[in-house]
């Protein structure tokens, strides 16, 4: 594909080739992982409401497409960097459910040991570098990983999730800038839910299309259909493939919605009753992705139902795992707040 052109990915174009591109298992899994997500994200708030949680949390309910279709292709040794709203990634990248609740309530058996919270997770045996309260703040970190990967000579990737919030940031256009001029393995996958808080991308971004900004930046961008797992995996493949073949960065804009506020405290003021229920009845993830599967008779109805009964399962085990986890101690409050991992080798 031509440097600095958009590809718009039209949502059921060659759908069910690219579908058939995985395996049963495979696309079993991507279902599974979209709806651990969606129940997790669902549990969470409930567990909040109820005052087992503390602070705030980031809802991704509506945007599950993008973080699975993005992540499936990756290895475990590949890296992201993830954004406030991070949960999502997080399982996709191949995170248990039952420590992550447990990080939620603060418990010493969640990913950071309670430390965290919901907006700092890290998984680094799965490659996930963590989430970030800072918005813009994995751009950089993944720019980083990348130019590690590239001195040490692996074939590994970084892929960055952001919000649209986050394209109007320096730190994005000195991130795609440093990738770009030295061409390192990085996939810039911008979010956009058409809203940083309260503020709408119309008002808030000087180009209609985010995906253009790569032309500034000499790598390709796609503005992609976020909801559709097909088109998702089907540009994250031709990003990777860029990637580890050594040609550079590219930026890819999945173009979604998050159907909650932008965290507890929002009213929704910004938006229409009727916008939100557009999304969330016409354009689900989780149902245009059922839908696919028992249209290309991918995936048996029976199948489908069971496995919504197994993630109903896991959560529940997830959530009484967390409950009956111990506090951390309080004298042992300041402890792991840093990675205890030695430098790694760098090749010259
Ligand atoms: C550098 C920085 N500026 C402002 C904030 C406050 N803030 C937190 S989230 C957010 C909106 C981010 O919007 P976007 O990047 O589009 O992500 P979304 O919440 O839509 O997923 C803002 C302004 C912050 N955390 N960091």
């Amino acid at each position: 594909m031509p440097l600095q052109q958009v590809k718009e990915t039209g949502s059921r174009s060659g759908e069910a080739e690219i579908l058939s591109r995985y395996t049963t298992a495979q696309l079993r899994d991507v279902l599974r992982k979209m709806l651990l997500i969606r129940r997790f994200e669902e549990s969470a708030e409930d567990a909040y409401m109820r005052g087992h949680i503390h602070g705030t949390m980031h809802l991704s309910i509506g945007q599950e497409a993008s973080a699975v279709g993005m992540c499936l292709p990756l290895t475990s040794s590949d890296y992201i960097t993830s954004t406030h709203r991070g949960h999502g990634h997080c399982i996709a990248k191949g995170a248990d459910p039952k420590r992550m609740f447990a990080e939620f309530f603060g418990k010493e058996t969640g990913y950071c040991r309670g430390r965290g919270g919901s907006m700092h997770i890290a998984d680094t045996g799965q490659g996930n570098l963590g989430a970030n309260g800072i918005v813009g703040g994995g751009l950089p970190i993944a720019v980083g990983a990348a130019l590690s990967i590239k001195r040490r000579g692996s074939n590994d990737v970084a892929m960055c999730f952001f919000g649209d919030g986050a394209n109007n940031e320096g730190a994005f256009h000195e991130s795609l800038n440093f990738a770009s001029i030295w061409k390192l393995p990085v996939i810039f996958v911008c979010e956009n839910n058409k809203y940083g808080m309260s503020m709408s991308v119309e008002r808030s971004t000087a180009v209609a299309d985010i995906a253009k900004r790569a032309a500034a930046y000499t790598m390709p961008g796609y503005s992609i259909d976020g909801n559709t797992f097909a088109a998702v995996v089907s540009t994250a493949e031709e990003a990777i493939s860029r990637a580890r073949a050594g040609e550079g960065p590219s930026l890819v804009v999945c173009n979604t919605y998050r159907w909650r506020g932008h965290s507890k405290s929002d009213r929704n003021r910004y938006r229409t009753r009727e916008e939100i229920d557009e999304w969330s009845t016409q354009r689900c993830p989780i149902a245009r992705f059922e839908a696919a599967l028992l249209q290309h008779e991918l995936l048996p109805a029976e199948d489908i139902e069971q496995l919504r009964q197994s993630v109903e399962e896991e959560i529940q085990a997830g959530l009484e795992f967390a409950k009956n986890s111990p506090m951390p101690d309080v004298n042992e409050l300041t402890r792991y707040v840093y990675a205890d991992q030695p430098a790694m080798e760098v090749r010259s």
